[in-house]
């Protein structure tokens, strides 16, 4: 017995370890690389769209994948879908203090018109990502949408910076077409294009976070419309395509990778010491 108590110890550090390095991000070249992020999504998938939600065969969310390091962010949805519609795919992301929510001016209509908001209590949307999908042609806008943080306003786009990220294989890719709709976009986008604002003037960048919020909507097509499926899935949440005002509750947190793999190592440390102490004890 007196043995197996260094080699038990160096055997769960060594575990322990192979799980930080496991979760350790992959050294790159730095900047970001669309290719790279095309490769390896499926390694970074973070939840899953609820089975009920969509809005049919052309709006169907399936799962959202993040990663990011110190210079960019990488996001990615696929879908269910087996139709061609004319729809759009955010991403919304909350970062920093303040920001968008159902106490803003406008309160109840996100960067690009829809009828969704945020519990203030929770949440303050800072950027939103969006890509509107013809259904006739694929992907024909996108856009990093930053908060301007102003305190009063009358239409809802007077407090947004619109930059077009309308640059397919650069800022983002996607695959599928016009029979069977969007099935994977790929979103590569450095943190130095996240600009900050105070009252209506940009006063810096985003610096990389240490951790944030994110949700992914599906929505219809017209500025008025609202989220037929997002992820994650919100059950205080009214799905439909167009008529109503949906407040969000329930966004994902993202941690950093290393506080990850941390608490994992930390985890299986607790377990292999309980089970091992239990057995000495006997
Ligand atoms: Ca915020």
């Amino acid at each position: 017995m007196g043995r197996a108590i260094p080699i038990l110890v160096i055997s769960v550090i060594l575990v322990s370890l192979a799980l930080v390095l496991l979760s350790t991000p992959v050294a790159r070249a730095q900047g970001c690389d669309l290719n790279w992020w095309k490769s390896n999504y499926q390694n970074y998938k973070v939840a899953v769209a609820n089975t009920t939600t969509g809005g049919g065969a052309g709006a169907k969310l399936n799962a959202l994948y993040v990663y990011w390091d110190s210079t960019c962010l990488y996001l990615a949805l696929d879908t269910n879908n087996t139709a061609s519609w004319d729809v759009a795919y955010g991403f919304k992301i909350d970062v920093v203090p303040g920001g968008y929510n159902n106490t803003a001016p406008v309160s109840n209509r996100d960067s690009w018109g829809r009828y969704i908001t945020y519990d203030s209590n929770k949440y303050g949307i800072d950027y939103e990502i969006y890509f509107y999908w013809s259904g006739a042609s694929g992907i024909t806008s996108a856009n990093l949408d930053s908060w301007m943080n102003k305190t009063s306003y009358t239409n809802y786009y007077e407090n947004w910076y619109y930059d077009n990220i309308n640059v397919r294989g650069t800022y983002y890719d996607y695959s599928g077409d016009t029979t069977i709709g969007l099935q994977v976009l790929w979103v590569a986008l450095p943190w130095s294009m996240f600009r900050l604002f105070d009252n209506g003037s940009q006063v810096g960048w985003l610096t990389p976070p240490k951790f944030f919020y994110i949700h992914a909507v599906l929505t219809g097509s017209g500025s008025d419309s609202n989220a037929v499926d997002s992820i994650p899935y919100d059950p205080q949440v009214v799905y439909q395509w167009v008529g109503i005002t949906q407040t969000f509750y329930n966004l994902l947190p993202i941690p950093e990778h290393w506080a990850v793999g941390l608490a994992t190592s930390l985890i299986v440390l607790a377990v292999f010491y309980t089970m091992f102490y239990r057995r000495s004890k006997r």
